[in-house]
């Protein structure tokens, strides 16, 4: 019995250490067929990464078909949805599907919640009221149908009778009752919301002052629900590009970089030191749809602050920045590179020597 304590002990001081270092995921966008996506998600895999994150937007593959088909392709890499978002879909379809796609995986998946990108919900004809509201009732109820409860929930988004999950239960054996869920947050009351009722944080951010201005928020979120902020994972949702030749990597990013600076809040603006005329000049590039001009537009100094971008050491060195403003996963997005396939072997070598 003693030897078994011991055992464990060592165990956890173990899984201690190796929480310390840092995680490296990728994000795929399922605009490409799922068996395409399964194709580099098995390379990444190969190469030690940890995490595949697939978005969640109502004009691209549905997100948990691909995330099943890419269970099938993979025995060892995770699989996170993110980010769902409670409007689209009744968080009890969400729990039925994220159970789907766990019991396919073997208990690999995770799910990440999010109030929603305007665009889609626009699209919809969604107004996307009380999303502080709806993602924090959205993850209490998920979790508690995921245990196999009957839930009645009368919340201010949130309306449940009787709702169940019947394949998921209180065993032992059920996966289902530890799917982390990730909250996906920007603003600083859902980055609140995120350390109060989430596993972990997706952040769509690059630069080590976005999680500067981040972490004390998670924390204060986490430390009022009675938790530690070292229990939280804080995921760097970035827009990456990497290559032997850093110019060729900065040019693959920029168009992505000009899309994000084009989407930005004032906030975020300010913070980069991007003007609101700038911003104006770089969405009309994008609106006549004058994707050369956007390489000029966009500065190496502007990608610096909106992508982790360059050779592996410009990498390396960006990760190493973003590991010390708090960030505990780096979720490598879109573009990965001029050459997607090098890309991940460079994710691995950066997961192998950090
Ligand atoms: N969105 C998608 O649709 N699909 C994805 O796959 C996806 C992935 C993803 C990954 C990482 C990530 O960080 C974001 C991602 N998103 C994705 C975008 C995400 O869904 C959100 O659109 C994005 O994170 C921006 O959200 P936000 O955190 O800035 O929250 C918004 C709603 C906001 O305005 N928040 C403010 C804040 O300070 O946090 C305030 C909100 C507020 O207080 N609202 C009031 C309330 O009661 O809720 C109402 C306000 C009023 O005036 O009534």
């Amino acid at each position: 019995m003693i030897q078994k304590f011991k055992f464990l002990r060592k165990k956890e001081k173990l899984s201690e250490k190796l929480s310390e270092k840092m995680k490296f995921g990728i994000e795929f966008v399922p605009s490409d067929p799922a068996v395409k996506i399964a194709a580099y998600v098995k390379a990444a895999e190969e190469q030690g990464v940890e995490y595949v994150w697939v978005t969640d937007h109502c004009n691209n593959r549905d997100v948990y078909s691909t995330i099943a088909v890419l269970a099938s392709a993979t025995n060892k890499i995770k699989l996170g949805a993110g980010v769902t978002n409670p409007y689209t879909r009744s968080p009890v379809i969400t729990a039925s599907s994220i159970a789907s796609v766990n019991e396919i995986a073997a208990g690999r998946v995770l799910l990440g919640v999010g109030p929603g990108d305007k665009t889609t919900l626009d699209a919809l004809g969604i107004a996307g009221e009380k999303p502080l509201a709806a993602v924090k009732e959205t993850v209490t109820v998920v979790r508690e149908l995921l245990k196999g409860q009957k839930v009645t929930f009368d919340g201010e988004v949130i309306r449940l009778k009787n709702a169940k999950i019947d394949f998921v239960g209180p065993k032992k054996t059920d996966v289902c009752m530890n799917i982390p869920i990730y909250v996906g947050a920007q603003g600083p009351k859902m980055l609140e919301a995120a350390g109060a009722v989430g596993d972990g944080v997706l952040i769509n951010g690059s630069h080590p002052d976005d999680f500067k201005a981040a972490v004390p928020v998670i924390q204060k979120g986490a430390e009022a629900a009675g938790k530690n902020l070292s229990e939280m994972d804080i995921a760097a949702y970035t827009c990456f590009s990497i290559d032997d030749d850093a110019e060729k990597a900065y040019a693959a990013a920029k168009p992505v970089v000009a899309f994000i600076v084009a989407g930005a809040s004032d906030p975020i603006l300010k913070r980069h030191g991007v003007s609101e005329s700038h911003r104006e000049e770089i969405a009309g590039a994008i609106s006549k749809g004058n994707f050369k001009e956007l390489n000029s537009l966009i500065t190496d100094k502007t990608a610096d602050r909106f992508s982790i971008a360059g050779s592996y050491e410009d990498c390396m060195n960006k990760a190493k920045d973003l590991e010390k403003a708090g960030v505990t996963q780096i979720v490598a997005g879109s573009p990965l590179g001029q050459d997607k396939e090098k890309s991940i072997q460079f994710i691995g070598k950066m997961i192998s020597e950090f």
